[in-house]
């Protein structure tokens, strides 16, 4: 019997992958799957950032919502940013109140686009001003795009202009 040529037997590394297989494999892609993540420092401001997600949803663009605290669950804030990116996620709006840490730490763990949304609560001082300086303030090398104090819905608006880029 002829010895078959190993040479001209198929490369199982780069062979064409079967059309069945490809099937399989895009049925299986979450075509719903959140493009932009809305996350908050506490519960209490979901009322303000709820805007964000209508403005997205009002263009066809799905989002998903998360309460973490920067100061509260640091480490979970860190891993959701890390992963933002392999999840589909392209753009993250992160809205907090008081010594506003939440967008500075999600942009410190992630290269997608940051939109910050400084927040009121009922703890804070100057209407907000102190959340707004510690969302714009932050240092060089750590972009944050920021928003008007309580402004989610330019948030959101801004988040379907970067998609839409
Ligand atoms: C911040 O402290 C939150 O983003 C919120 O705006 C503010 C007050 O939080 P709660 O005391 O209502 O949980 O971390």
């Amino acid at each position: 019997m002829t010895e078959l040529d190993p040479e001209l037997l198929p490369d199982t590394e780069t062979a064409p992958v079967p059309l069945e297989d490809l099937a399989v494999a895009f049925a299986e892609l979450d075509v719903d799957a959140p493009r932009v993540g809305i996350v908050m420092g506490s519960k209490s401001d979901l009322p303000a950032m709820e805007k964000a997600e209508k403005e997205l949803a009002e263009r066809g663009i799905s989002s998903e919502i998360r309460v973490m605290s920067a100061h509260r669950d640091p480490d979970i804030v860190a891993e959701y940013a890390k992963n933002a990116r392999m999840r589909g996620l392209r753009v993250i709006i992160a809205g907090a109140g008081l010594a506003a840490a939440l967008p500075g730490l999600v942009a410190a763990h992630t290269d997608l686009p940051v939109i910050g949304v400084p927040l009121t609560s009922s703890t804070s001082i100057a209407g907000g001003l102190d959340a707004l300086l510690s969302i714009a303030q932050l240092p060089p090398g750590v972009p944050v795009a920021t928003v008007g104090v309580d402004n989610a819905t330019n948030a959101g608006l801004l988040a379907a202009r970067i998609l839409a880029a």
